[in-house]
């Protein structure tokens, strides 16, 4: 369930600052989704340089930005983009801004962070976390393999009114090329969870 909590407006001043944050935040947005698309790194702390004239596969991380926001149309939750591809055998780093100031609490399995590397998530770019309370968790992004969870992680809830994004940021790996379905175990509602493009999607590994 999506909790959308009332923004307080006292002054005039806090309507310019909502307004210039909001722009901001869309002009953010534009950014990371356009930097998705054409494939440029946002800066990682981890990659090496791309190699001179070449645009062939390296072996530095691949940077990937997901952002989980509320649908204008349909009040949905919804990852953008929800259909990605990266390369097979390098590192990728998902890193994932969540817009959705709503809860939708989780069993301790899906609070449990799987099939990262060192299974880690870090939050907010500070802490390094294996787990974390189910009662904050916002959505999830995880991967079955034959029934069995591949890939979790759990993704907190934003603070607040949902202007600052919570941020999610993990490594992980595919040894196979192929594609794979992701969905979120985060009960946030029937519809985006069974809907392409909103709570489940295509990860094409190439
Ligand atoms: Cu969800």
């Amino acid at each position: 369930m999506i909790a959308y909590a009332t923004l307080p407006v006292h002054s005039d001043l806090h309507i310019a600052v909502g307004a210039s944050v909001s722009v901001f935040v869309t002009a953010l947005l534009t950014w990371m989704v356009a930097a998705t698309f054409l494939g440029v790194p946002l800066g990682s702390s981890t990659g090496a340089p791309p190699a001179p004239g070449g645009s062939g596969p390296t072996s530095a991380t691949q940077n990937v930005f997901l952002t989980i926001q509320i649908n204008p149309g349909n009040g949905w939750p919804q990852y953008v983009p929800a259909n990605f591809s990266v390369a097979a055998h390098v590192p990728v780093r998902l890193t994932i801004f969540d817009y959705d100031n709503g809860t939708s609490a989780v069993s301790d399995e899906f609070a449990t962070v799987r099939g990262t590397v060192g299974g880690m998530e870090t939050l907010n770019g500070t802490e390094t976390v294996s787990h974390v309370d189910p009662a904050t968790v916002a959505h999830t992004f995880t991967i079955f393999e034959r029934g069995a969870v591949m890939l979790n992680a759990p993704v907190p809830v934003a603070a607040g009114s949902g202007v600052a994004p919570s941020e999610v940021s993990f490594v992980v790996e595919f040894n196979s090329t192929g594609t794979f379905t992701w969905n979120c175990m985060a009960p946030c509602g029937p519809g985006p969870m069974s809907t392409p493009g909103f709570m489940t999607g295509s990860i094409s590994v190439e």
